[in-house]
């Protein structure tokens, strides 16, 4: 295992004044070497003045304020950028929801420890689990990461997952100028990325607990735009993966 540098863990909100403060003190004291990034889009809730709060207190904790509702993986790009500018050297995305449990980013930090360029912290994989999902989320879930998988042949089972830790230098190799991925299809278009560009993707079950305080940012625009995205990229990849044949 080689010693993997700065960590930076970024969190993006949109109205989750009431999870964040606790999600905020479960990170601290799971890994207590990693700064905290929260990337606020101007929640109306004020979430933005309650992350200004926790890093006034914490000189682990930073705010990257953001005009507006942009999506989720606008505010990753824009974390990532924060966090390589300032010499990270591995950037984890993590819900503010409670859904990814902060206890578990040892695991994912050891597999990057470990050698992954990537590692993705899984739902789908022999270990993990999902605790507190109505079947249709599940189904939901499932569904398009057998269809991503169909349509791009990824060796991932959870290609969806948005909990994950990426070397600076995976995101420095795959480039993120040129993502326009927005909702959660972000999470499927690094991956694609990342396996294209050869390097190497670990999975490491995890524990998924549905979140129990605000609500839920999942739409059908956004699951709209996984689908034909995911499609597009299936299509336009199809004649040189029967090529490589
Ligand atoms: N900055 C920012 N954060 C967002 C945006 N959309 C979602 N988020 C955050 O991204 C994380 C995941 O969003 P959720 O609404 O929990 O979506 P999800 O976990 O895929 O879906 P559920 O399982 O239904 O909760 C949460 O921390 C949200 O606050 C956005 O447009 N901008
Ligand atoms: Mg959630």
């Amino acid at each position: 295992m080689e010693a993997i540098g700065r960590v930076l863990v970024v969190v993006p909100t949109y109205n989750e004044r009431d999870n964040l403060p606790m999600i905020a003190e479960r990170i601290r004291a799971a890994v207590p070497e990693a700064h905290l990034l929260v990337a606020d889009d101007n929640s109306p809730d004020g979430t933005g003045a309650v992350a200004d709060g926790l890093a006034a207190a914490d000189d682990h904790i930073h705010v990257l304020h953001r005009p507006g509702k942009q999506g989720l993986g606008a505010a990753y790009i824009a974390g990532f950028r924060w966090g390589l500018a300032e010499g990270y050297e591995v950037l984890v995305e993590m819900d503010a929801d409670g859904s990814h449990q902060p206890e578990e980013l040892p695991k994912l930090l050891e597999a990057v420890a470990d050698g992954a360029d990537l590692a993705i912290g899984s739902r789908w994989v022999p270990g993990g689990k999902v605790v507190d999902w109505p079947a249709r989320r599940e189904f939901l879930s499932r569904g398009a990461n057998v269809y991503v998988r169909l349509m791009l042949g990824l060796p991932v089972r959870d290609a969806t997952a948005g909990f994950r830790a990426y070397r600076a230098a995976t995101l420095e190799k795959i480039g993120l100028s040129d993502v326009e991925s927005q909702g959660y299809c972000f999470q499927v278009d690094l991956t694609l990325r990342t396996a294209r560009d050869g390097l190497r993707v670990a999975e490491v079950p995890i524990t998924f607990v549905e979140r129990t305080i605000g609500t839920s940012k999942m739409s059908g625009r956004v699951v709209a735009e996984a689908l034909w995205r995911v499609t597009l990229w299936g299509l336009t990849g199809l004649p040189r993966r029967l090529r490589r044949r």
